[in-house]
């Protein structure tokens, strides 16, 4: 349940329910017009107990038949559940339960003596998933359902950790110098390689649906805002169907001139830091609410462990040895795949990062590291990945800012120098060294949440097979 300090009476309510019940004795007397849904409805005959909740809060609306219009009166009394109601009454202290002689009475709790009543909107009977009772639906059916599904408590914290992941990392990196930028989405050029694009019709033109920011945020640096962040849409044609692959992500982006590989992995390091210790400090309820769910699962409770940094590096090179010695199948110049991953998450379980891979297994904007070749002899990069676990939370690194270099890169990679020119344009007057890099958020929620699937922690994902609601 959310604070509702700040929140200013609105058309439908002069108080929240967490104002009710948290202003406590003082309240008592004072009449307030709440809304809510209809969590329960009890009582036959001349009286009608209602638990309406809101987003911050549950409370009991006591209604009298006598008090109030008949009329309205059978109405509520005859509500479904998860209709939305509007009471106004008097709040009243509720008579106290009884306890045994000499035990103590817990604490006081507060009703609303209800005078006048209005149902806003009828719940349809049944609810294809249930709110409040206990639900064995799949999540297929809970996605489908998502405006019911989110209504559900702990389904509820988990987008409130991740609004507050958002603006703890937002945060982190204003103290740090970067302002935030929005670049578009309708482009023409892949930034991330050319098979994995949607295609779109653009009037006349052929279009794609953005993979990154990549190179528009580049050009932000370039062009002197020398600090900047996104947090926007990145479109992927993968045919994947996992529990860390969506179709549409949001990409949590930086980028920074006259900074290298390591300076960004300071910077990420920092951020991340900086939101486990936000979290830890002020959103431990939300947590508290995803235990009691992940408990009555029989899972097990996650903790907010603020990490140290620095984080550990195990250069790619060492990744390699690493994967070997515990019996992995993997050569240098290989992809490190998830179950690669788990053979080094046995040794680094938390956030780590795997910096100066081959450059041949990078895009074309990546710079290369300097007098420094791989065991195979092999060329290395400046491009590094911050894994937790066994998956990939980042990509980043370094930038070539040469620009003939750059448009040998691509020559390299079978590109067309002339497709880039709206980008290498701007290496050509000036370019400041700069490094970058881009972060799943999902992945960084699954991380927090404990959540097993990148699409619990997203409203309406997309996926291969779905793209509603
Ligand atoms: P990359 O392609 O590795 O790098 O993406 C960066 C991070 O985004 C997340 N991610 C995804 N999340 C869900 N579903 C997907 N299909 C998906 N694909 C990627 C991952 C990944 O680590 N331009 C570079 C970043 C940079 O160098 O600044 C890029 O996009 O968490």
């Amino acid at each position: 349940m959310r604070d509702s300090g700040g929140w200013k009476p609105t058309a439908y309510r002069s108080h929240t329910i967490g104002d009710v019940t948290s202003g406590g004795a003082d309240m008592i007397g004072e009449e307030v017009t709440i809304s809510g849904y209809a969590e329960t409805v009890r009582g036959r005959g001349a009286i009608c107990f209602l638990m309406l909740r809101d987003g911050t809060g549950r409370i009991q609306a006591f209604l009298k038949r006598d008090n109030m219009d008949e009329t309205v009166f059978d109405s509520i009394q005859s509500a479904t559940r998860e209709s939305t109601i509007q009471v106004t009454g008097t709040v009243a202290q509720k008579r106290p339960p009884k306890v045994p002689e000499g035990e103590p009475l817990p604490p006081p709790e507060y009703e609303v003596s209800v005078t006048s009543a209005a149902v806003l909107a009828d719940a349809a009977t049944p609810l294809p998933v249930g709110v409040t009772d206990e639900v064995n639906v799949g999540l297929d059916v809970r996605l489908d359902n998502r405006h019911l599904d989110l209504r559900r408590e702990h389904v509820n914290a988990m987008f409130q950790l991740r609004s507050k992941v958002l603006q703890y990392g937002r945060n982190h990196l204003i103290t740090e110098g970067f302002q935030e930028i929005n670049t578009p989405k309708i482009i023409a050029a892949a930034a991330e390689g050319g098979t994995n694009l949607f295609p779109m019709k653009y009037f006349e033109t052929d279009a794609y649906l953005s993979q990154s920011p990549q190179l528009y945020k580049q050009l932000a640096v370039l062009g002197g805002l020398e600090r900047v962040f996104e947090i926007g849409p990145a479109f992927r044609a993968e045919k994947h169907d996992t529990y860390r692959h969506l179709n549409e992500f949001i990409s949590f982006d930086i980028e920074g001139a006259w900074m290298n590989d390591e300076d960004v992995m300071g910077v990420q390091e920092r951020m991340i830091h900086h939101i486990w210790s936000e979290v830890a400090a002020n959103d431990q309820g939300l947590i508290d609410v995803v235990n009691e769910y992940r408990e009555s699962q029989g899972q097990d409770p996650v903790s907010v462990e603020v990490p140290n940094i620095p984080f550990p590096r195990i250069p790619y090179c060492d990744a390699i040895e690493i994967v070997k010695a515990g019996g992995g199948d993997i050569e240098w110049g290989d992809d490190i795949e998830s179950h690669h991953c788990d053979i080094i998450a046995a040794e680094y379980p938390g956030f780590h990062f795997l910096p100066r891979w081959p450059m041949s297994m990078k895009p074309f904007y990546i710079h290369h590291k300097e007098e420094e070749k791989g065991s195979s002899g092999g060329q290395l990069s400046r491009g590094f990945d911050l894994n937790y676990g066994r998956d990939e939370m980042t990509s980043g690194g370094q930038r070539e800012h040469r620009v003939d270099v750059l448009e040998q890169n691509l020559r390299n990679m079978g590109l067309e120098p002339e497709d880039f020119n709206f980008y290498t344009d701007g290496f050509r007057y000036g370019a400041p060294p700069h490094a970058g890099w881009g972060l799943g958020v999902a992945r960084l929620l699954m991380v927090l949440t404990g959540a097993g699937n990148v699409r619990e922690v997203v409203l309406f994902p997309r996926d291969r097979s779905r793209v509603t609601p």
